[in-house]
């Protein structure tokens, strides 16, 4: 991904990767021949909920109990299946203690994300919304809303924002909050004001949410593993204290994990981050994901224009125009100026 040469500990840390990957499958062909000498039930159908390490517990297609609360079983991977991920549709067979995952079915959609080393991977599959969850605290960034939103519209997979803990809204920033919600309601996007902890907005949000797969994303303690908790009364998810020095929150939540709500819905609850790097894709790409620049990419005098201080440029004038806001222009660049950085 990156152009740069790699320096030793950057080699080293790779080779050790390269290390850890190749016990990891003679982990699970070792695990294979176990299993070979176990009985194994018929083949199935079933999906991904949560992964730990080498092995996932798998839920399967025919509810044996009711709807919220199935039995889910860990199971082992076969050595030459390619990466699981929640959400993941896939041919599995019980076994006495673990069972065993034989094939992946193709995916209708991927979440991905860069890893440190730039590799892209993905955190989610099969998922029809990505639902960006903020909070008055941690303070929301506009660039890591707008880095979501622009992978989301690169993956084909529609956004939607969650403004949580409606009830810390107070007199010095509930000017900013809504300025920010009506700015991305204006651009198309869903957006929701909830509270976790009074119940504010959250039937609107499981209406909203019953007949989709939804991804919940966003910084640490914005309360996603909250929303989940009063959605349904059967989850009991750990939720974590901001610590009080930097208003930010404590990566509680390590594993995804799916959810079916009461009314109808899946939500895969997801680990907090601080960064989405976007180094897997090209300026152009970056532009594309702004949705309101799309009316004018390829009408600027200079085919090669970078938008920046080339004469004629349609993007410029129309931020020029009231077209396209200059906060998101400004975050465009933010993104851009990052990428440059990383290489
Ligand atoms: N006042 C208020 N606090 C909330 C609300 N929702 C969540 N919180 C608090 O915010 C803190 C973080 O909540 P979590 O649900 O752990 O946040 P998270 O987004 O799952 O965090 P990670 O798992 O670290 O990514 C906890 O102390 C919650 O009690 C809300 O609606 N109002
Ligand atoms: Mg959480
Ligand atoms: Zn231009």
């Amino acid at each position: 991904m990156t152009k740069r040469h790699l320096t030793k500990q950057q080699r080293r840390r790779i080779e050790k990767n390269q290390a850890e990957n190749s016990s990891q499958v003679d982990a699970r062909q070792e695990a294979d021949k176990q299993l070979s000498a176990t009985t194994l039930g018929p083949e199935q159908n079933g999906r991904v909920i949560a992964r730990y390490g080498t092995q996932v517990d798998i839920e399967p297609d025919q509810p044996t109990s009711h709807q919220i609360h199935r039995d889910s079983h860990r199971c082992h991977l076969r050595a030459n299946l390619p990466n699981l991920v929640t959400g993941d549709q896939v041919t599995w067979q019980e076994g006495e203690t673990r069972g065993v995952v034989i094939a992946r079915h193709s995916r209708t959609s991927e979440l991905c994300r860069p890893d440190n080393r730039g590799k892209l991977r993905p955190v989610a599959a099969n998922i029809d919304r990505i639902a960006i969850v903020i909070a008055p605290y941690p303070e929301p960034h506009a660039n890591l809303i707008d880095r979501y939103l622009v992978a989301a519209e690169h993956q084909a997979i529609q956004p939607m924002l969650i403004l949580n803990k409606a009830d810390l809204i107070d007199d010095s920033h509930r000017l900013f909050l809504d300025q920010l919600l009506n700015s991305y309601t204006k651009l198309g996007y869903d957006c929701l004001k909830v509270s976790a902890h009074t119940g504010e907005g959250m039937s609107s949000l499981a209406d909203y949410l019953k007949t989709l797969t939804s991804v919940f994303v966003g910084q640490s303690g914005v309360g996603k593993s909250s929303l989940l908790n009063t959605l349904s009364p059967e989850i009991h998810l750990a939720v974590g204290e901001l610590s009080a020095a930097k208003a930010k929150g404590v990566h509680t939540t390590t594993t995804s994990r799916l959810f079916h709500l009461p009314n109808g819905g899946d939500v895969i609850d997801s680990p907090g981050i601080r960064e989405f790097g976007l180094w897997h894709l090209e300026p152009d790409s970056i532009a594309q994901g702004f949705v309101e620049f799309r009316p004018f990419l390829g009408s600027c005098k200079f085919r090669d224009c970078k938008h920046n201080q080339e004469p004629e440029c349609a993007l410029r004038q129309a931020v020029d125009d009231g077209a396209i806001g200059q906060e998101r222009f400004d975050s465009y660049w933010h993104i851009l100026h990052s990428l440059e950085q990383d290489q």
